[in-house]
């Protein structure tokens, strides 16, 4: 196997940086994802839990980790399932017992099957016991039944509090380490270099799942697993903004938006790119194509230690709303329109989220109910677009149906930030010039 970008060591750190979070005679808490069924024998593919994850590394099903800091220090401990020869025919290896001491730096492992037996008495140490309360019935049920067992106990200490893990653990997954940033940058290049051959494979396109194939064969080839379904959308599909179909026929002159990312160890990029199918875009769609550009160029300068993280996103609008009344689009005064939030009609989401794990990454964006400071270390997306309905009364027809998304993956760093996803071309003329075989 390749080796891991992400070290054991770099989770015990993690594990340790929680533990200090959260101070001695605590107990937390973790269950593994669960696995899905699609349909009869068929599972969804595997994907672990993002918090569970981040904690262990450890990427199978039917396990729990137990982080206990006590007095004489901190421990990690995994329950899974053990190593079986007959399973392993059918399923492969598992790390078993001997792999999440030797491989996942635990301290203690144990068999899955003895969870119930072993873990009221790992409670008992503690006075607070931090998991996502809430987030899984029966794992809320499980504990209620531990702690049940507990009171039963004659002379057993029962623990005061249960407390929401997430706060505390997503505040940490927010700050991105040298390591995460090398697993995000590897997922954007692929991602571009995906958008890419979606490009160039537009012009002979008849159908948007051919595009689809193109992303996903420059995913699985890297080895990088799609991060959430792509959008491939021609014309007007283009305006719906979580569009996954990805089977209708592509026009000439369509514009196509491509909104795709993959994952590295886990971590996700995602990007989007919107170009003419053809190869060369129509006056309508240039016009309102810069404007996005020029909107989301300007997002990005605001993205740097300092700054708000809603600060792009005022600028989008100033500048979104501006564009749109020099085009015709909307009519008014500048400063009203913007007030009113005109500009909704045509651009009604936000212009970007944090990116690492989860696609739409965790942590707070406001803090004490003011936008967040961006930080170095975040990494979000600036996303600005214009969708104008294909059957929008409100402006002129040859408007109509033009769906147009730019999104790139940002770093912030020291000094400003890195646009992760720069190898994917934005500009009228590299797209042009990349599709046309210049
Ligand atoms: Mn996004």
């Amino acid at each position: 196997m390749k080796q891991a970008m992400i070290k054991p060591a770099e989770y015990a750190r993690r594990r340790e940086n929680l533990l200090q979070m959260i101070g001695p005679g605590s107990v937390v808490l973790l269950q593994a994802a669960s696995e899905k069924t699609r349909n009869s024998d068929v599972l969804y593919p595997y994907r672990q839990d993002s918090d569970f994850l981040y904690m262990s590394g450890f990427s199978e099903p039917k396990a729990v980790l137990v982080l206990v800091a006590g007095a004489s220090g901190n421990r990690s401990l995994l329950f899974c399932r053990p190593a079986d020869p007959d399973r392993a025919i059918w399923d492969g290896p598992r790390a078993g017992l001997e792999g999440a001491l030797a491989d996942f730096g635990m301290d203690e492992s144990f068999d899955i099957a003895e969870l119930d037996k072993r873990l009221p008495a790992l409670m008992e140490a503690a006075e607070k016991v931090y998991y996502k309360v809430g987030s899984e019935p029966e794992f809320d049920r499980q504990i209620m039944r531990w702690m049940h067992q507990l009171h039963d106990t004659k002379d057993a200490h029962i623990p005061q509090e249960l407390v929401s893990l997430e706060h505390d653990l997503h505040e940490l997954r927010l700050f991105k380490s040298k390591a995460e940033v090398k697993a995000m940058r590897k997922a954007a290049k692929v991602a571009a270099k995906a958008h890419i051959e979606a490009m160039k494979a537009a012009p002979t396109a008849t159908n948007e799942a051919e595009l689809q194939a193109e992303l996903f064969m420059v995913f699985y080839r890297n080895h990088c697993p799609w991060s959430y379904q792509p959008i491939v959308g021609a014309g007007d599909n283009g305006c719906v903004l979580h569009y996954i179909d990805n089977n209708m026929s592509i026009k000439q002159g369509d514009l196509i938006l491509i909104d795709a990312g993959c994952e590295c160890e886990g971590y996700a990029s995602d990007i989007t790119r919107t170009f003419p199918a053809n190869g060369h875009f129509s006056a309508e769609q240039k016009a309102l194509y810069e404007l996005v550009l020029k909107s989301q160029l300007a997002a990005i300068e605001e993205i740097r230690p300092g700054k708000q993280w809603l600060d792009a996103h005022r600028v989008v609008v100033d500048i979104i709303t501006a564009g749109l009344v020099e085009l015709g689009l909307l009519e008014g005064e500048l400063d009203e329109l913007i007030d009113a939030e005109a500009y909704k009609e045509f651009y009604m989401h936000k212009t970007g989220h944090w990116l690492g794990l989860d696609v739409h990454d965790v942590g707070d964006y406001t803090i004490d109910g003011e936008s967040r400071q961006l930080e170095p270390g975040m990494v979000l997306t600036v996303e600005p677009g214009l969708y104008i309905a294909p059957d929008c009364e409100l402006v002129e027809p040859r408007w109509r149906g033009i769906g147009i998304r730019i999104e790139d993956d940002v770093l912030v760093t020291r000094e400003g930030c890195e646009v992760l996803s720069k190898d994917a071309p934005k500009s009228v003329k590299e797209i042009e010039a990349l599709m046309q075989g210049k």
